[in-house]
């Protein structure tokens, strides 16, 4: 038998120790973490044969940090080891199960490490693996120890026949790809190493192997029950509880604060006997599903989550406990109160923060065979008997090792691998294992062997019949009732892929009103970029992120590997400051003409005693007033109604836009975020001037076109320019030109089938190529009126643009108004104008919605008021460049060079603007921030009468009706602003 046989072969691992908890324990350990000597082989062709031998001379090795991932060592500057590679679905190997190619690159890792006699003096030396991708073998001092796979889980081998005290050699063979690798098509990176770490255990004889707490919660006697599995004769301490070492064979009925997501309450445990002492962390609270909702203590529960993978473009799937915290704390600054382990199990600290930050975690076993799908499934592990052990292996090293978790409420069984067998017998076995937990499975359609009903990307129709259970019955009849009577789980929704996700809110208001929806799990938490250094052109130096395709990928799945709520840097994404206010903890209610506001608690447990309330008045967005509001302390769930603040009751002193924001805010310090940091907020209008969402023009129809004659010479109208054809050249003596514009640079969304792909609707009008034509000119003493039709090459659909500018005493007035031309049908990406003004003018300031970008259907996490950022500041630096920044229902804006402004803009009605450096091509032709480089002479002003939302297409639903700018819409379409100089007032 080749000595590589495990690579292709169908075991889970061999001579492996039988999977139990991780423990932090008095027993002796030795980190191995740190420099091991490393070799890359390109495959079984290359091996070092006697890479076991203590005597192989390795010296003129090089060496690699343990954990890390190989594909990312020495990036982004000099990477030597191979690259990472993308793929989502497709295996890029054949698909020849269980085999792989022998072009497989391997690494080859070596060190010795000083056992203290103590490891060796009685019992057992073990060493523990957290995470080796994808399999591998193990040699110590010569000897063959064992081999193993399952990249995310735990693996341990017992050493004690081979190691001695003193100098002791390991040797550790990894291989990229194995049989393992047909159960591990996670849509992620293919990166290879022992990128978790590796740890040498002293297991005293007579010492505590494994240890299972059960804290369970009885809501109606407010008692903890304690039970523990642990070996007879330990005992069992916890001060807190009153239990002074007692037997851990007995049950402890204890009067407990029980454990959840929002009172992460944990009592520290310590069994013990003569030998050993280990440490834990119980967490007191019990999981059910009765009448079709997820209870917990007792209490209905609503998940609000997000799928996390583990990522750092940096560091690959190694991540620091630093990174690993930065994430819990950013989820619990924006509202959000569950994980689901996409699509393994994490690293095991992350579970300890999960425990101690308070959030509900759906583990999810190492297990997807997604790219089965691409051949009808034909032979899918899932439902063949050989592969039954490497599932059942997998789901018990998950359970095993993180039984423990309070956090942990569903065992998920793994993600897109088809239904079968094999699933079902992991379910029954976790079952069996672990009654007190969940199981969760997305695949399992029919709910025979899962206590969720779980679905991916459902729209909000689809939702609500299940919610109100008209959807359509289960393909086997005998398993409709069961899955009528369970909770329902978007598993995944909402792809934050780019610019979104838009619709947020409407989703939200769905697992808001039907008890049978217990919530959901955004897709996904972080874009997995790659840094990379940009070589040449202008912003040569500078650093930037990878998708796939950029690391010379055969077959690869470009950027949908950039679809989180965070950047690659972890900076949040409007869509995450979206979310947080989608979800937030409180709603507030403001009604001005009761002179009320309503507080809604949306807690299920915890009171509001830890939020604090500030109103802000402000008049045309200038803040007025600021001060306190007493809101009462509310019981989970409750509504207070409390009086508007005196100062918002009486009138401004003038004729104003006033404004109400009440913001909730942290009222001291937590573990997560600082005192004052904000949770949610709610505002109203205050004085009667309405806003409307879309303005309507004064402007009547466009005269019947012909050509325009041209006049005498270039015109002057009060500040404004014009060319003999009617042209604006210049406002107040700075060149400023200004075209009609119907493009956005294409979002992720807009590409993929459920939106309205530009392939098919907008780039076969051209509207990314428009060609313009003046139709019509008017000239007199203080009118320039011009008609522009513009349209693509190729079809009869254009647009006609009015255009009339009016001198007025301070500046000048446009008159704008948009007229379809031909058989328009279907949504258009933008309506409006593009501005090219001077490239000085380097910042705005708004008097609208902010101070985050908003499109039709994301301005829940926006507020009115006045704002003003640097242009640099106001773009969105997506992963791959396209339609960021826009502001939305701006009333005023002012463009200022160098703090000095420089123009002002009255809009009539609220429009939308987006201010950039490039112009919509430019933005449009990126491929990544780097690309893009400030234009010499100009900077791009967006003025939209409206735009297109931004919808959850790229894996999702499209842009509801309601968001959408479509042809039938455009009807008296047009705004009217003014331009001013700032310098007359
Ligand atoms: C779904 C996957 O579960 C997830 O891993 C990710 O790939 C997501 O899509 C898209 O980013 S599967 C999809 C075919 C619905």
């Amino acid at each position: 038998m080749s000595p590589h046989a495990y690579v292709n072969d169908l075991s889970p691992g061999n001579n492996r120790v039988s999977p139990r908890a991780l423990l932090s324990s008095s027993a002796a350990r030795l980190s191995l973490d740190g420099d091991w000597r490393f070799r890359l082989a390109t495959g079984l062709d290359d091996l070092t044969l006697d890479l076991g031998s203590p005597e192989l001379d390795d010296s003129r090795w090089d060496t690699i940090a343990v954990p890390s991932c190989w594909q990312m060592i020495g990036r982004p500057d000099a990477p030597r080891y191979g690259a990472p590679a993308y793929t989502n679905i497709k295996f890029p190997f054949p698909v020849d199960p269980p085999f792989v190619p022998d072009e497989n690159p391997t690494g080859e890792y070596r060190r010795t490490f000083e056992l203290p006699e103590e490891f060796v003096a009685d019992g057992r030396c073990l060493i523990r693996f957290e995470g080796v991708d994808s399999a591998f073998a193990l040699w110590c001092n010569g000897v063959w120890i064992g081999d193993g796979k399952g990249s995310r889980l735990p693996t341990e081998f017992d050493l004690t026949h081979v190691v001695r005290p003193g100098i002791n050699q390991v040797a550790v063979r990894v291989h990229q790809w194995s049989s393992g690798s047909y159960l591990e098509d996670q849509d992620m990176w293919w990166v290879s190493g022992i990128f978790r770490s590796v740890t040498i255990l002293h297991r005293p004889s007579g010492g505590i192997d494994d240890v299972f707490v059960h804290a369970d919660y009885d809501h109606e006697q407010g008692l903890g029950r304690l039970r523990i599995d642990a070996p007879a004769g330990t005992t069992l301490t916890c001060r807190e509880l009153g239990l002074d070492r007692v037997d851990t064979a007995g049950s402890y009925d204890v009067a407990v604060d029980p454990w959840t997501a929002e009172t992460p309450r944990l009592y520290s445990i310590t069994v013990a006997n003569d030998v050993e002492e280990v440490h834990l962390r119980a967490g007191f609270r019990t999981v059910e599903i009765t009448d079709g909702q997820l209870l917990v203590n007792g209490v209905p529960i609503l998940l609000q989550g997000v799928n996390r993978h583990e990522w750092h473009p940096l560091t690959g799937r190694t991540l620091s406990e630093e990174t690993m915290r930065r994430d819990v704390e950013l989820m619990k600054q924006h509202n959000i109160n569950a994980v689901r382990t996409s699509h393994y199990p994490p690293d095991p600290r992350f579970l300890d923060l999960c425990d101690e930050y308070g959030l509900w975690v759906i583990d999810e076993c190492d297990v997807e065979t997604h790219g089965f799908v691409l051949n009808d499934w034909r032979n899918n592990p899932s439902d063949d008997p050989i592969w039954r052990d490497a599932y059942l292996d997998r789901i018990q090293r998950m359970v095993e090792r993180d039984k423990n978790h309070p956090s942990v409420v569903f065992w998920s069984l793994g993600n897109e691998a088809d239904t079968g067998a094999n699933l079902a017998a992991m379910s029954a076995w976790a079952l069996r294992r672990d009654p007190s937990r969940l199981i969760h499975y997305e695949g399992n359609r029919e709910c025979d062997y899962v206590d969720v009903y779980s679905k991916m990307y459902d729209s909000l129709d689809f939702v609500e019949q299940v919610a109100l259970r008209t959807d359509p019955p289960t393909s086997d009849p005998s398993n409709d009732a069961r899955r009528r009577s369970l909770p329902y789980l978007l598993c995944e929704y909402a792809h934050a892929m780019g610019n979104g996700p838009g619709g947020l809110a409407e989703y939200q208001e769905l697992f808001d009103t039907h008890p049978r929806l217990i919530g959901g799990f955004i897709w996904e938490w972080i874009d997995h970029g790659v840094v990379l250094r940009q070589d040449s052109g202008p912003n040569a130096g500078r650093l930037y992120y990878g998708y796939g395709g950029d690391f010379g990928e055969q077959v690869h799945d470009r950027n949908f590997i950039a679809d989180g709520l965070v950047l690659p840097d972890r900076t949040p994404s409007p869509g995450l400051t979206e979310y947080a206010q989608v979800i937030a903890p409180v709603r507030i209610t403001i009604d001005p003409a009761a002179g009320t506001i309503q507080v809604r608690s949306r807690l299920s447990f915890a009171d509001t005693a830890h939020i604090g309330f500030r109103y802000v008045i402000s008049d045309d967005g200038i803040e007025v007033a600021i001060g306190d509001v007493d809101v009462p302390v509310l019981a989970a769930g409750e509504t207070a109604t409390v009086s508007l603040p005196a100062a918002a009751v009486s009138p401004p002193r003038q004729r104003c836009e006033r404004w109400i924001r009440l913001e909730a805010v942290l009222a001291g310090k937590t573990d997560w975020a600082p005192t004052g940091h904000r949770l949610a907020f709610g505002e109203a209008q205050l004085t009667q001037i309405s806003v409307p969402q879309r303005p309507r023009t004064a402007l009547p129809p466009p005269p019947v076109h012909r050509d325009s004659s041209p006049a005498g010479g270039p015109l002057t109208i009060g500040p404004a320019t014009f060319d003999v054809r009617g042209r604006l050249v210049a406002l107040f003596d700075h060149p400023v030109t200004l075209l009609p514009a119907l493009w956005r640079a294409t979002i992720d969304n807009d590409k993929y089938a459920g939106g309205q792909a530009v392939e098919t609707v907008w780039e076969p009008l051209g509207l990314h190529r428009l060609q313009h034509r003046m139709a019509h000119l008017a000239v007199d003493d203080d009118h320039v009126s011009v008609v522009v039709r513009s349209g693509g090459a190729i079809t009869d659909r254009m647009i006609d643009t009015t255009l009339v500018w009016t001198a007025v005493d301070d500046g000048i007035q446009l008159q704008t108004r948009f007229d379809l031309v031909g058989p328009w049908q279907g949504t258009i990406p933008r309506i409006g104008l593009q501005l090219a003004v001077p490239a000085a003018w380097d910042e705005m300031t708004w008097f609208g919605l902010g101070p985050q970008e908003t499109y039709a259907d994301t301005r829940s996490g926006a507020w009115t008021g006045r704002f003003t950022a640097s242009i640099e500041q106001l773009q969105t630096p997506y992963t791959r460049p396209q339609e960021n920044g826009q502001r939305s229902l701006v009333r005023r804006l002012e463009l200022a060079n160098d703090s000095e402004p420089v123009l002002r803009i009255d809009a009539e009605a609220p429009i939308s603007v987006t201010y950039r450096p490039w112009s919509t091509d430019h933005l449009e032709a990126a491929r990544h921030p780097v690309d893009l480089v400030p234009d010499h002479n100009n900077n791009w002003l967006h003025l939209d009468w409206a735009q297109h939302g931004v919808g959850s297409a790229a894996c999702g639903p499209g842009v509801l009706p309601a968001h959408a700018l479509t042809a039938d819409q455009v009807v008296d379409a047009g705004f009217t602003v003014t331009f001013r100089s700032p310098h007359d007032h």
